[in-house]
């Protein structure tokens, strides 16, 4: 099998390092069923949950608003999605191009889909809310997610919140999928600290390197090729990471990562409301360009000037 990279470290490819997602579909029906299986796994990998058609119009309108901007290589299929190094990013309006993706009619078809808040609506046993927040992502080649979870960034309001990851297209393994590490009996102890931390307050960075934090939590990273249609789902101590995109055909990744919970729990203000302040007006979340180790977020949120322009720091 190909080696695979996260954040440019190989990983442990030995099957006692790196294995399989398990696929919850068999019990997508049983409610105290997936309960269990979030309490014991910390995620529910759902395979074809989502009407495919859905999932593809949405891609088909990302997309197109990534080739306007001149990322995404037309003299190719728009579905292959194959990059274009040449693109008028720096004289773009960012923070009202990432609105446009955030706030497109197909996009948002999929993360408000009706079965999704279901799945949420029994995960969570009470009327959900969705955050007004979303986070759609195109991975460029080369380009993956550092190791965290997503408590310290999300829960200022509740803890109670579910992470949905979504491929908005197939994303094979060797195209930057998720991993998720497997839960282990060192787990609750390794993260007691971290998951007690602001992501803001305390200027958190990645948890760790893929390859060392899977050596600490001794257990082993979860991974699997991803369709349209697929969801996984994951709560706030769930440690994951992306795969790094080594597509040979330069196709980026396009996927989604959106949140649930209860209406009657309280908001995180960052994410919520009519225009969420985020990590702050200044920043918008355009992941990839490089790597420094979410420095003041920058791996994930670039920092714009007062037309949106990006700002380009050395
Ligand atoms: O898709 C990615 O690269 C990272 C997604 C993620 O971190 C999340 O869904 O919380």
């Amino acid at each position: 099998m190909t080696q695979l990279y996260s954040n440019g470290v190989a990983l442990n490819m030995d099957p006692s390092a790196l294995g399989e997602l398990r696929d919850s579909s068999d019990i997508s029906d049983n409610t105290d069923a997936l309960r269990c299986r979030m309490a014991d796994d910390g995620y529910i990998f759902l395979r074809s949950f989502l009407d495919q058609e859905v999932v593809t119009a949405a891609r088909e309108e990302i997309l197109l608003k990534y080739a306007i901007i001149g990322e995404v290589d037309t003299n190719h299929s728009l579905d292959d999605a194959v990059y274009c190094e040449q693109s008028a990013l720096l004289d773009v309006n960012l923070r009202a191009f990432a609105k446009s993706v955030r706030d497109g009619s197909c996009y948002k078809k999929v993360v408000l889909h009706e079965r999704l808040l279901g799945l949420h609506e029994r995960l969570l046993g009470g009327k959900v809310r969705p955050f007004d927040f979303r986070w759609p992502r195109f991975a460029r080649p080369g380009e993956g997610c550092g190791v965290h979870c997503d408590g310290p960034y999300l829960t200022r309001g509740t803890n109670r919140i579910f992470s949905s990851w979504i491929p908005l297209g197939r994303v094979t393994r060797i195209e930057g999928a998720l991993m998720i590490l497997e839960k282990g009996p060192r787990h609750a102890d390794l993260l007691k600290r971290y998951l007690e931390m602001d992501a803001d307050r305390d200027h958190l960075e990645w948890l760790g390197d893929p390859r060392n934090t899977r050596d600490r939590f001794e257990t082993r990273w979860l991974t699997t090729d991803f369709e349209a249609g697929d969801v996984l789902c994951f709560a706030m101590n769930t440690v994951h990471a992306a795969l790094d995109n080594q597509s040979p055909t330069q196709r980026c990744r396009l996927s989604s990562d959106s949140r649930y919970q209860l209406a009657s729990d309280p908001l995180d203000e960052r994410w919520n409301g009519p225009d969420p302040p985020a990590h702050g007006r200044d920043k918008v979340f355009f992941p990839g360009l490089g790597s420094w180790n979410n420095k003041d977020f920058q791996d994930e949120w670039k920092t714009v000037d007062e037309r949106g322009r990006l700002v380009i720091s050395h």
